[in-house]
């Protein structure tokens, strides 16, 4: 039995209340949203014929996703955070600011007031001792090739395991999260651990989601990055070590080509004492183009909610 009752006057007279059109306060803006998706919401609902049991059922996910923190680990995998860097893609072609090292998503687990090194920090805590060692380097250059010294690169990674800090309580405080500040040639230096993919929670809310879609949670190898100096447009991106089996397959649709770097397996002791390391270690190369702005709100990272970081405005 289906029925069909969404274009009726009822109904749509219905929206309006419930999206406060009748009312004097509040924002219009919000009005605007809160109608429009009511509005798609409850014609899914009559064109699908969703029952109550269907209803309720997400309902209760939706709780479920808020008492685990999980929407902003849902939203990648749904696709939001890369549809919003390919609207701001759009935008950034549009006003001809292309040609520097693309964007891709920050995701959720970025936590703010990691310690801050000149030129070179040493990221991991030395812990694990199993994990292969990574040199991970590179140059911020300007979009003519000219080196930005002083540019602050933010880093930040998984351990061996896929964990974070502070989101995996087994790990220090702010271990395999740096911000360093590039040397006079604009490079940056760090000696961490080789990181490996991140798994969403097995029959966590995000995971029944996925489960329902025919997906996985799997993100492949990856290292974030912000990257900001004055004068420059900040750069929200990662990069992905290659040969990962999730590289084309990130349940975050995070991967770029020009993100894909290959890290090279090193075992000449004189590159490990260049380097003050002890043995074979892996090192990865991230050079950097950042693009020239005037514009102060280019400059910076947009405002979310973050972990650790003081709400601002
Ligand atoms: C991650 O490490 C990540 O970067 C994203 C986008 C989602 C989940 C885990
Ligand atoms: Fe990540």
């Amino acid at each position: 039995m289906t029925v069909k009752i969404f274009d009726t006057p009822e109904v749509h007279d219905f929206l309006k209340t419930v999206a406060g059109f009748e009312q004097e306060g509040g924002s219009d803006r919000a009005k605007q949203i809160v109608h429009r998706l009511l509005s798609d919401l409850y014609r899914l609902i009559d064109d699908f014929d969703v029952t109550p049991e269907e209803f309720w059922a997400t309902v209760s996910l939706m709780n479920e996703l808020g008492k685990a923190s999980q929407f902003g680990l849902l939203s990648p995998g749904l696709g939001f955070d890369h549809y919003l860097d390919m609207r701001m893609d759009a935008v950034d072609a549009e006003a001809e600011r292309t040609g520097g090292t693309p964007r891709t998503i920050e995701g959720p687990l970025y936590v703010a007031g990691a310690p801050e090194a000149e030129g070179f920090a040493r990221m991991d805590d030395g812990s694990d001792a199993d994990s292969e060692v990574m040199w991970l380097t590179g140059q911020v250059r300007n979009l003519d090739g000219e080196p930005v010294p002083g540019a602050r690169v933010e880093i930040w990674h998984a351990n061996a395991k896929g964990g974070y800090s502070h989101f995996d309580p087994s790990q220090s405080e702010y271990n395999l999260r740096r911000t360093i500040i590039a040397d006079d040639e604009g490079r940056y230096r760090a000696r961490s651990i080789i990181p490996s993919g991140y798994g969403v929670p097995a029959g966590s809310p995000t995971d029944k989601v996925l489960k329902a879609l025919g997906r996985h949670g799997q993100r492949p190898a990856h290292i974030h990055y912000f990257i900001s100096a004055p004068g420059h447009q900040h750069l929200t991106t990662q990069i992905n070590l290659a040969g990962d089996p999730y590289t084309w397959d990130d349940f975050a649709f995070a991967t770029r080509e020009e993100l894909l770097v290959d890290g090279r397996a090193v075992n000449d002791s004189a590159e490990a004492e260049a380097r003050g390391l002890e043995g074979p270690f892996t090192e990865v190369v991230f050079d950097i183009t950042l693009a020239r702005t005037a514009a102060p709100e280019l400059q910076t990272r947009h405002k979310r909610p973050r972990a650790l970081e003081e709400a601002a405005g």
